[in-house]
């Protein structure tokens, strides 16, 4: 099963948001506050992978050189399916919890804690064993869920920090399916996630991160970057670039007016004058045709 697969996929997802994660890591040392982190939560998108019977998946939340963790949809010769999860690398682990000398991943709803004080006891656990009512991991919570959330922590490359994700997933025992829906962490070390939360999703073509598609991001562009939500070529700043900024100009983060800024928008004034300017070159333009 390949991980560079998923990886690859979500390229764009990870290019397109490092700049903000930059700045979130950089402000985080002189004390982020709950806004800054939720926009510094890296989120793949939606994937939908899913895992064949008798396979596994690994995800790198962070896209650095180490899987963060294996989820496993394996099929045993005597017909019985087994779903779970391990953390690779020590010492990140999973919310999970312990019974009777079984370690089982719990299965989070969106909004739950995954934090310092909600992963544990170790680094693995059961999903899901044959059919719980007559034998195996009876207290297993993916025996049959749609997206039920995996939470979990791990280490990006060699750093000391912890990292806090969550995956959310379906799976149906008895039919033997794992699907892997999406998937996210949060990009501020030490900081919780809640389960389902993926952060602020910026807006095509804003290419200042301010939240409003304006002028600003056209002069940005125009003094060759970089750019925040690019849609196109990402990295690279091109004609793409100018023809997505004019597509969504005066688009919005949905949701967040309020969080713009007076000064984030054009003054009517100015936009006002911007388009008597244009018009007025157009007008003269087509008089100097016309008188010649
Ligand atoms: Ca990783
Ligand atoms: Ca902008
Ligand atoms: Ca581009």
């Amino acid at each position: 099963m390949s991980q560079t697969q998923p990886l690859n996929r979500n390229q764009n997802v990870f290019s397109k948001r490092r700049l903000a994660y930059t700045l979130a890591a950089g402000a985080a040392s002189v004390g982020i506050s709950k806004s800054d982190a939720t926009a510094a939560i890296s989120y793949s998108g939606i994937q939908d992978l899913a895992i064949n019977q008798g396979s596994s998946q690994d995800l790198n939340l962070d896209g650095d050189a180490n899987t963060d963790i294996r989820l496993k949809n394996y099929a045993y010769t005597n017909g019985i399916n087994y779903q779970g999860a391990t953390v690779s690398f020590f010492p990140g682990q999973i919310v999970g919890f312990q019974t009777n000398n079984l370690y089982y991943v719990k299965a989070l709803h969106a909004g739950d804690t995954i934090d310092a004080t909600t992963v544990g006891p170790t680094f693995y656990g059961s999903m899901a064993l044959g059919n719980p009512s007559i034998n195996e991991n009876p207290n297993a919570q993916f025996t049959n869920v749609d997206n039920a959330y995996i939470g979990l922590d791990f280490r990006i490359k060699n750093g000391s920090d912890l990292f806090y994700g969550w995956v959310r997933v379906s799976v149906n025992n008895a039919a033997g399916t794992f699907v892997i829906h999406d998937w996210a962490y949060q990009t501020v070390g030490g900081v919780g996630i809640l389960a389902g939360d993926v952060g602020t999703v910026g807006v095509a073509g804003d290419y200042n991160g301010n939240g409003v598609v304006d002028m600003a991001d056209y002069v940005l562009w125009r003094n060759g970057g970089p750019l925040q939500n690019e849609v196109n070529s990402i990295g690279t700043v091109d004609a793409s670039d100018y023809t997505a900024w004019r597509a969504n100009f005066g688009e919005t983060s949905s949701g967040s007016g309020a969080a713009v800024s007076a000064n984030s928008v054009p003054e009517p004034l100015t936009l006002g004058l911007f388009a008597a300017g244009s018009v007025g070159l157009g007008l003269l333009r087509r008089v100097r045709r016309g008188k010649s």
